[in-house]
C-alpha cells in the first residue's frame, strides 16, 4: 500500500497571520497530482491541518469545502496535533503493520514538547490559559498576547523555534518499538536512518503544507521504500483578506503619508 503523509497545514480564514498561504482550489489539485503520480492509496493527515488556536471549526470548514470534501472522500486518516488537539473526532497516533510484521509509527510529534507532552506540563499550561483568558479581558493584554502570538507564529521562526535533537531523542525512543516513524510539527522536512538492535530504522518528518508550500513523504507500506516529496511554489497568489475582526483606516499624515491604524 502507498501511504502520502502530510501535515501542518495550519487552514484559516484567509485572514491576516494565516500561514496556510495557498489558494485552497490549486492545493487540492496539486494534492490530486501527487496521489495520482504516486499512485496513493491512503492519505494521512498528520495533525495541524486546523488552525484551532484562532478559529473555529465551522469557518475553516466553509472556507475550505472542496478540499475537506476530497479528503473526506478519500477517507483520508486524521490524526490530531497542537492546534487542532480540541476536536472530538481524530486519532493521537496512527500504526500500520505489514505482512512482514513491520511497524510503520505515524504521530504529529507535539507530545516531544513540555507543555504538550508531559502531565506536569499539561497542567502548568491549562493553568496558564486560565490565567490568561481572564487577563485578557484588559484590553492591553490581550494586544500584547495577539502580538506574542504572532511573533511566535512567524514561519520562518518556526524550524528554530524547535530544537531538533529533542525530536531526534524522542524518535529514537519510539523507533525501539517500530521500523519507521513519520513526525511533523517541526514544519521541517527530515530524514534520518539509524539502527537499533542491528535492524535498519528511519525517522522521517513530513516537514509542512504551509505558505505554499507542499511537503510530504510517500511511503509503500510493505517494502519501506519511501520518497520525499517537496513542491516549493512562490507566492504569488491573491489573497482576498477577510478581514473579519477588525477595521482599518488610512490617516494622512503631516508628511504626505499615510499611517495605517488597525483597530481589533
Ligand atoms: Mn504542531
Amino acid at each position: 500500500m502507498n501511504i502520502l503523509v502530510i501535515s501542518d497545514l495550519h487552514l484559516g480564514v484567509y485572514a491576516r497571520g494565516d500561514i496556510f498561504g495557498w489558494d485552497s482550489g490549486k492545493f487540492l489539485e496539486t494534492l490530486k497530482e501527487v496521489c495520482d503520480t504516486n499512485k496513493i492509496d491512503k492519505i494521512i493527515l498528520n495533525g495541524d491541518i486546523f488552525e484551532l488556536y484562532k478559529y473555529r471549526i465551522s469557518e475553516i470548514e466553509d472556507t475550505h469545502k472542496a478540499l475537506l470534501g476530497f479528503l473526506r472522500e478519500k477517507k483520508a486518516v486524521f490524526i490530531k496535533g497542537n492546534h487542532d488537539i480540541i476536536l472530538d473526532k481524530g486519532l493521537s497516533s496512527y500504526t500500520i503493520i505489514n505482512s512482514k510484521g513491520e511497524s510503520i509509527h505515524i504521530e504529529h510529534g507535539h507530545n516531544a514538547d513540555f507543555l504538550n507532552g508531559t502531565k506536569l506540563g499539561r497542567f502548568i499550561g491549562v493553568l496558564l490559559m486560565t490565567l490568561l483568558k481572564t487577563m485578557c479581558k484588559i484590553d492591553i493584554v490581550n494586544r500584547i498576547y495577539l502580538a506574542i502570538v504572532k511573533f511566535d507564529d512567524e514561519i520562518e521562526r518556526i524550524p528554530r523555534k524547535y530544537n531538533s535533537y529533542k525530536y531526534l531523542n524522542y524518535a529514537l525512543k519510539l523507533l525501539k518499538k517500530h521500523d519507521v516513524l513519520i513526525m511533523g510539527h517541526t514544519h521541517k522536512m527530515e530524514v534520518h536512518k539509524t539502527w537499533h538492535f542491528n535492524s535498519k530504522k528511519k525517522y522521517l518528518n513530513c516537514g509542512s503544507c504551509s505558505m505554499g508550500r507542499f511537503h510530504g513523504i510517500v511511503l509503500d507500506t510493505e517494502t519501506l521504500w519511501y520518497e520525499t516529496v517537496k513542491i516549493e511554489q512562490n507566492i504569488l497568489f491573491e489573497m482576498e483578506e477577510k478581514r473579519l475582526f477588525e477595521k482599518k483606516e488610512l490617516i494622512k499624515d503631516n508628511h504626505g503619508g499615510y499611517v495605517e491604524v488597525v483597530q481589533q
